[in-house]
């Protein structure tokens, strides 16, 4: 049984998907990751995954983060959204138990309500009996029901932040598709330099640079990635931002080992 600081890892929807597709999963960056994360070894970790070509198309299609317009096919599109991230959880969890990790699946919009936006409700009770048991929750952005809109998107960066603080996680790891934060969105800026190290008021004034993601996506990219965090970070949280998609960064960052990528502290 573990009583240890949690780590939280986020699984970026960009490292484990195609986000210019729908639909799409990169199922072999999926398998090395569970192979980095068995390796860590880890008994107190919790994972969360994000949407990818998966939950983000049908949000953005019913207009879902905004919330319920009366628009009757948006109740199916919830539906739609919830069930595609299921099944992108499956291929997660696939290849999580074929790595022989003890990792059960916990649902977000079944213990989660949000108001405008932001987690209000969550029903801790399965996550504290897993985590008592050393077993790997695995939790994934997902459509949740929300008090004022009637529902909207929570992102697993959200998750994250509000794990992180909840129970005073250890350190944050963020596995996206660049090797950390930089000054311009290196996808679409071959000069773009990144930042080995933020401060959290560093991190504040870099803020403009922080663009959107490639392809469809309704949480904002980098920019909402990082205003997503820095709750966490200014609640004294180290926050890790590396890449998931290849070499061992994971692994690296989840055994407190120097990674390519971006380390934020508050101070
Ligand atoms: P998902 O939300 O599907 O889980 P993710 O969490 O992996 O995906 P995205 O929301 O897609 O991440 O955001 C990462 C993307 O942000 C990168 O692929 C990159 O194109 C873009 N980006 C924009 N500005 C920057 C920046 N300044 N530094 C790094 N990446 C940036
Ligand atoms: O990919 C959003 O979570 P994120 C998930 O972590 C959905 O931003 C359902 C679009």
């Amino acid at each position: 049984m573990s009583d240890s600081r949690p780590i939280i890892l986020k699984i970026g929807g960009s490292a484990i998907t195609d986000k210019t597709g729908e639909l799409a999963a990169k199922t072999e960056i999926i398998n090395r990751l569970a192979e980095e994360i068995k390796r860590a070894d880890l008994d107190n970790l919790i994972v969360v995954h994000g949407g990818g070509s998966f939950g983000h198309p049908t949000a953005l299609k019913y207009g879902l983060k905004d919330g319920y317009n009366e628009d009757p096919t948006q109740k199916l599109g919830f539906a739609e959204t919830h069930h595609v991230m299921t099944v992108l959880n499956g291929l997660v969890m696939d290849a999580m138990i074929w790595h022989e990790i003890a990792a059960v699946s916990i649902a977000p919009s079944s213990c989660f309500l949000t108001e405008n936006g932001k987690i209000k409700v969550f029903d801790e009770t399965v996550l504290k009996a897993l985590q008592k048991m050393s077993f790997t929750p695995v939790m994934y952005g997902d459509a949740v029901l929300d008090e004022k809109l009637g529902f909207t998107i929570l992102s697993g960066d959200q998750l994250v932040a509000y794990l992180a603080i909840k129970y005073n996680a250890s350190k944050i790891v963020i596995g996206t598709d660049t090797d950390g934060i930089f000054d311009a969105d290196p996808k679409t800026n071959p000069d773009a330099k990144p930042y080995k190290k933020l401060t959290l008021a560093e991190l504040k004034a870099i803020q403009p640079k922080l663009g959107k993601a490639q392809g469809k996506d309704v949480t904002g990219g980098m920019a909402g990635k990082i205003a997503a965090l820095i709750p966490a970070i200014e609640a004294g949280v180290h926050v890790t931002v590396t890449g998931a998609t290849k070499g061992l960064s994971i692994y690296r960052a989840l055994t407190d080992q120097s990674v390519l990528g971006t380390e934020i502290e508050k101070t």
